[in-house]
């Protein structure tokens, strides 16, 4: 076993990759080497890593050579190309896009509920949808206990998730209807400003969106719980980090706040701030820089027999995304999964 190893990060400029550099830096990943790569298009531009500056290289099968772990973070089509070829060079992959999440052959990975899927994998671990992941970290301890039979949730989407340009859309178009002037949307599907636009990923023939069915499909898999009913419906809101999720779950035994309230505080990677009459409960923008999940609003559902409803928040970059993928890569090393 090594004990330092070459990370390359693909999508390194983008709003997830820049996130995954500071990831690795607080975590003092193990790094030998690391490389920062993009299209073309940011070849040569300069990004920090421990206060010293590394230029972006272009991606090309050459750059994937004595690298260990390849974390990708580029797009879904980027993943389809390069990840084969990473990992031909020799690299696991850690692939953060929808590419490879429901391939039988990809392991979907929450490490706080399925770390051991990675010892199966094939050169590919695949990191899934955010609002997924901040869902699973939170149910999967009252799955355990009670076993869930349902699930409906409603998310609130910040704008990060959709990239560094949905970022520009917020900005952009707030300052100019303030100011009276018009603002075109260049990476949402609507105006954002002062609205919410119930639209994620493309529709779908059930008239559901692919963000949506990523919620249903992706849940599954992880939980291992092909059963489970599922209903999603993904808003995105004019916030810029932090993704909001209102959950309800139909278990099979019954569970009262005690003890859900006991359970999630009791379950890694989750924080419990529930304390509604002194206005207590998670927001976007105090969860924003933290790797946890945060639920609050524990409450008995009023429509389910054993119906338990819950508010969980995220950071979406962190925790939906790099924080996941950087874990999952700390996975690989200590169950000794690096193929060099
Ligand atoms: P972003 O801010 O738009 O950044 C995209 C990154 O991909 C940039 O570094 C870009 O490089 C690079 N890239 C684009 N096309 C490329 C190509 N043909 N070859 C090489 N590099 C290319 O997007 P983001 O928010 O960081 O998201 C990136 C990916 O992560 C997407 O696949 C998205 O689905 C996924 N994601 C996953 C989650 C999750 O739920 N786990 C959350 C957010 C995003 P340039 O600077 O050269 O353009
Ligand atoms: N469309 O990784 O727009 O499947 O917020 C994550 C976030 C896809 C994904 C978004 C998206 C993914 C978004």
């Amino acid at each position: 076993m090594k004990k330092f190893y070459n990370v390359a990060i693909l999508g390194a400029t983008g709003a997830v990759g820049r996130t995954m550099i500071k990831v690795l830096e607080e975590r003092d990943f193990p790094i030998d080497q690391i490389k920062l790569l993009a299209s073309p298009r940011s070849a040569g531009q300069e990004l920090e890593y421990y206060g010293m500056k590394y230029k972006v290289e272009p991606v090309s099968p050459e750059a994937f050579e004595d690298v260990d772990i390849a974390l990708f973070s580029a797009g879904g089509s980027t993943s389809k190309q390069w990840a084969p070829i990473a990992v031909e060079k020799g690299a696991v992959v850690v692939d953060n896009s929808s590419a490879w999440r429901m391939d039988e052959n990809v392991p979907l990975v929450v490490p706080e509920v399925n770390p051991e899927d990675v010892k199966w994998h094939k050169g590919i671990i695949a990191n899934p949808n955010c609002s997924t992941i901040q869902m699973v970290v939170a149910l999967n301890p009252i799955h355990k206990a009670k076993k869930i039979k349902r699930i409906i949730v409603s998310t609130y989407q910040a704008v990060s998730g959709a990239g560094a340009k949905a970022i520009k859309d917020l900005e952009e178009e707030t300052r100019a209807r303030l100011e009276g002037k018009y603002y075109y949307p260049e990476a949402l599907p609507a105006h954002i400003a002062f609205n919410v636009i119930p639209h994620i990923d493309v529709f779908q023939d059930n008239l559901y969106t692919k963000e949506e069915m990523k919620m249903v499909n992706e849940t599954r898999k992880i939980m291992h719980a092909p059963d489970i009913k599922i209903s999603a419906t993904c808003a995105r809101v004019p916030v810029f980090n932090g993704h909001s999720e209102s959950v309800t779950v139909e278990t099979e035994e019954p569970i009262t706040v005690e003890e859900a309230r006991k359970l999630l505080s009791e379950a890694p990677g989750v924080v419990v701030e529930d304390d509604p009459f002194n206005n207590v409960y998670p927001m976007p923008i105090e969860v924003d820089g933290k790797d946890d999940v945060f639920v609050g609003r524990i409450r008995e559902d009023l429509a389910f027999d054993n119906g338990l409803s819950m508010w969980v928040v995220a950071d979406n970059l962190r925790k939906g995304a790099a924080t996941n993928a950087v874990q999952i890569a700390e996975l690989l090393i200590k169950y000794d999964l690096i193929k060099k």
